[in-house]
């Protein structure tokens, strides 16, 4: 399978590459910002709406989930890549009918996610009628016409899906997963399902609560912080505050990655005067390189070596009471963990044993431990499995539910987290189930739905008929691209609620629909008044975000009216849901919220309060877990080590600095020395050598799978580059292509985008 690269529109021909940088943020960041957003924004309206970015009566950032925290600077709580993501949404530039009389959609098609995202925002509601060549206008009653005489057709409603990005508010989350329950099924696949769905399944099971248990007032009072897969100087730029933070206070900072990300290295922070200057604050006390998928190895590694410290010297090392008290399982595991073997360690993590052993006395020496992680953890096969040992190691040392320890899988978007609690999710539990029965007196489907990759399959296989997206980008976002497009395109209907233009809007169904709504940054007034709406962070705290910029078009409507008009057209009075009501006022939908999901006791004056509230977590607040045991559980993790067949390559799919998820910023990834070009392979020299290829090579990419399927990737550089050996990386969504559909984490089923086996071959061969 070949994916024909739509690169025609991208001028990558003066890409240039220099030496990685050494650390993040500083002068070069506060330039990029303001160089990006006057851009897209105009300097007034940059002025305006960076300065209520995350401010309590402002907005919530659209970047990222990171917490706020208590001391906002009053310059604005943001980023340089949190300004991008803010100017992408609040730009001038507009995307009009006569955009699409002018585009048709196999010309849209044929260009990158880069030069569609530039066009600028959506205006109007379009239509793209079967065997049509262009969308053309269409009014929100013949386009909720349109979506309801297509599910009327369906023989049962779970011949539909309805994807969920992470930006959805709490209030659209809710009202849309309610809609799709009343309509008959679970089928609700979400961004999650390619993100921290390991995360959610392996703590689920271990501790009873798919969510993080520390807060940001944890994270300064840590001895230790491990920061395992993660890469926060890009894609958390104000976690680096954080750890910056902690390292003032005294704590020790691990970074384990392939490659020495110069976010984890060193940071300047730009909203300090000093940190614009001086040389800013090393950040990694120890940089572990570790090989993809080398980091079950390195928790079982530092598990044996805990349990041989407690032998060594009884009663010291271990949280004996709490492995009593509240744990269950220790026995089976620890049996299980002495037998772990070194070759296989030093094999799986590429690590030195003396390193390992370093951090472990560093471990030793630390009262409290923090574990952060993200897309490096959990995009593999054995991911649950990694997650849950992570697990292991802070069980062993009492390091949850109290302060400074826990642990802390950081979420991408902004409301990924939220969207979750609100019932975004094909396997929703009994009781949340039962709560929205009685709250809203009908009977929720019980059969479990469709994730993702599962609702890719069973569109393939015609067993889903209509495809609805509430943001994102689920063409380019999901694995395996060519069979993807394949599958939408068996579709009778393919629906997107966006705010901005993307290749989910040239590859479509039979007919389409493209609806346009409201940013974060947008004022959203209805009814009965000017709305806020609510979203929830990766530390669990629940707060408001208020929009304040004139809307970019007038035909917009917020994702709450959208999802209520639908409802109400698709269902009839077939459920007794006030829509109209919620549309007017979503503190009626607050209401509801309180009523079905635990935690929300009192929303609508809690929220009010500036900065909001925080969640229950079980775990965190009181040491108790909701699991099956009622403890915390250890659990018993098989080391497999991935091993590739010689003249392979293991590759991971990764983020530049300038781009977000599948929306594509700019062409330059600044701290990996990389301009003005994205279509480049990092490899170590060393493996260059060993494989025959040279620095600055045109090659193409491809993989290899047990399915038998050669997948390629055509015309990437070479980029000589000091990875961990035997590691590749390269940009994703250009690499989609690339990671089977079927190549997918045990238990919870996410796409393996950073462990895909490759050959690199020259270009065009
Ligand atoms: N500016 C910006 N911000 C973003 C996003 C964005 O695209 N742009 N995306 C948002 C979203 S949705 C998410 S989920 C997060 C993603 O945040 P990250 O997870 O930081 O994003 P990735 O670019 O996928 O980076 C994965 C990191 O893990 C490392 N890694 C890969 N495999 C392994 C492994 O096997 N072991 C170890 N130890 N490390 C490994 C990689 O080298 C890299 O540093 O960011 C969010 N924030
Ligand atoms: N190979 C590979 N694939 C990956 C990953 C990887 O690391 N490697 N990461 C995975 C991860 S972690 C994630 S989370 C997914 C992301 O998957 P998605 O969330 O589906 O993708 P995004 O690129 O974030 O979606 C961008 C689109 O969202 C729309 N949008 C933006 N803001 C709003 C809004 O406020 N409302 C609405 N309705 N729409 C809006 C815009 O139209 C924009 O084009 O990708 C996954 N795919
Ligand atoms: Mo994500």
């Amino acid at each position: 399978m070949v994916a024909k690269p739509p690169v025609a529109d991208v001028d990558d021909s003066g890409l240039t590459v220099s030496a990685p940088k050494r650390y993040a943020a500083g002068v070069p960041a506060v330039l990029a910002t303001l160089k990006h957003a006057g851009r897209e924004m105009g300097v007034r309206r940059t002025a305006l709406t960076l300065l209520k970015v995350n401010q309590k009566d402002g907005f919530d950032c659209p970047g990222c989930a990171w917490p706020e925290g208590d001391h906002r600077s009053p310059i604005g709580e943001y980023c340089e890549n949190g300004a991008k993501a803010v100017a992408e949404e609040a730009t001038l530039r507009r995307v009009t009918p006569a955009f699409f009389a002018a585009h048709s959609v196999e010309d849209l098609a044929g260009r990158t996610d880069f030069w569609l995202g530039q066009q600028g925002r959506l205006t109007s509601p379009m239509y793209l009628a079967e065997g049509a060549s262009h969308y053309a206008p269409v009014s929100w009653d013949d386009a909720f016409g349109i979506v309801a005489e297509e599910l009327a057709a369906l023989d049962s409603p779970d011949e539909a899906a309805f994807y969920t990005s992470g930006r959805t508010s709490n209030e659209a989350a809710f009202l849309y997963q309610l809609f799709v329950r009343a309509f008959g099924t679970n089928n609700l696949p979400d961004c999650s399902n390619m993100c921290h769905e390991s995360s959610g399944s392996a703590l689920s099971e271990t501790i009873g609560i798919g969510k993080g248990s520390v807060s940001l007032e944890d994270m300064h009072q840590a001895d230790l912080i491990l920061v395992v897969g993660q890469n926060p100087g890009t894609n958390h730029p104000r976690m680096l505050s954080a750890l910056e933070k902690a390292k003032r206070a005294g704590a020790h900072i691990v970074a384990v990655n392939p490659l020495p990300e110069a976010g984890l290295m060193r940071f300047k922070n730009p909203q300090r005067p000093n940190g614009i200057a001086g040389s800013g604050t090393a950040l990694a006390d120890e940089y572990a390189q570790i090989r993809l998928n080398g980091d079950l190895a390195l928790f079982r590694a530092l598990n044996r070596l805990l349990l041989e410290a407690e032998d060594a010297a009884p009663g010291t090392v271990l949280d004996r009471s709490f492995i009593d008290e509240h744990s269950a399982g220790f026995e089976e595991f620890a049996a299980d963990v002495r037998g772990t073997d070194w070759d296989d360690v030093l094999a799986a993590t590429g690590l030195r044993r003396e390193q390992i052993e370093r951090i472990h006395g560093q471990v030793l020496r630390s009262e409290r431990i923090i574990v952060c992680w993200a897309m490096g953890l959990t995009q593999h096969r054995n991911s649950v499995p990694t997650i849950r040992e992570v697990v292991n190691f802070l069980l062993l040392r009492g390091n949850i539910g109290r302060p400074g320890a826990g642990v802390c899988p950081v979420r991408g978007h902004s409301n990924v987290q939220g969207d979750r609690t609100m019932g975004i999710y094909e396997k929703p539990s009994a009781a949340f189930l039962d709560a929205l029965d009685a709250e809203f007196g009908f009977a929720a489907p019980r059969e479990h739905g469709h994730d993702v990759v599962d609702t890719i399959r069973a569109m393939r296989d015609g067993r889903v008929k209509v495809f609805m997206a509430v943001g994102g980008n689920f063409v380019g976002a999901t694995p395996d691209t060519a069979a993807t497009e394949a599958a939408l395109r068996r579709t009778a209907l393919t629906v997107q609620v966006s705010t901005k233009l993307n290749r989910s809007h040239a590859v479509t169904g039979r007919r389409a629909l493209i609806l346009p709504t409201l940013g974060r940054t947008e004022a959203d007034v209805q009814a009965t008044g000017a709305q806020f709406v609510t979203v929830e962070d990766s530390m669990s705290a629940v707060h408001a975000s208020t929009g304040r910029l004139a809307p970019a078009s007038v035909e917009l409507r917020s994702e709450v009216a959208i999802v209520c008009g639908l409802a109400e057209r698709v269902l009839g009075d077939r459920v007794e849901v006030p829509w109209r009501a919620f549309r007017d006022d979503y503190d009626l939908v607050r209401e509801r919220i309180e009523r079905v999901v635990p935690g929300f006791t009192d929303f609508n004056r809690r929220v009010r309060v500036p900065g909001g509230f925080v969640l229950p977590h079980g775990p965190r607040d009181e040491r108790s877990f909701p699991t099956a045991t009622g403890k915390a559980n250890f659990t018993v993790n098989a080391l497999e080590v991935l091993r590739v067949p010689a003249g392979r390559l293991i590759l991971q799919t990764v983020r530049s600095h300038d781009q977000y998820n599948t929306t594509i910023y700019g062409l330059d990834d600044r701290y990996r020395g990389i301009k003005a070009g994205r279509r480049v392979v990092f490899v170590h020299p060393a493996d260059l050598a060993e494989l025959g290829f040279a620095d600055e090579e045109m090659v193409d990419l491809v993989s290899e799978w047990k399915d038998g399927v050669e997948r390629r990737a055509p015309g990437f550089r070479v980029v000589a580059y000091p990875t961990a050996r035997g590691c590749a990386a390269a940009y994703f969504p250009e690499t989609n292509v690339l990671v089977p559909l079927d190549s997918t984490a045990e238990v919870s089923n996410t796409p393996t985008s950073k462990s895909v086996v490759i050959r690199l071959e020259p270009a065009g061969a």
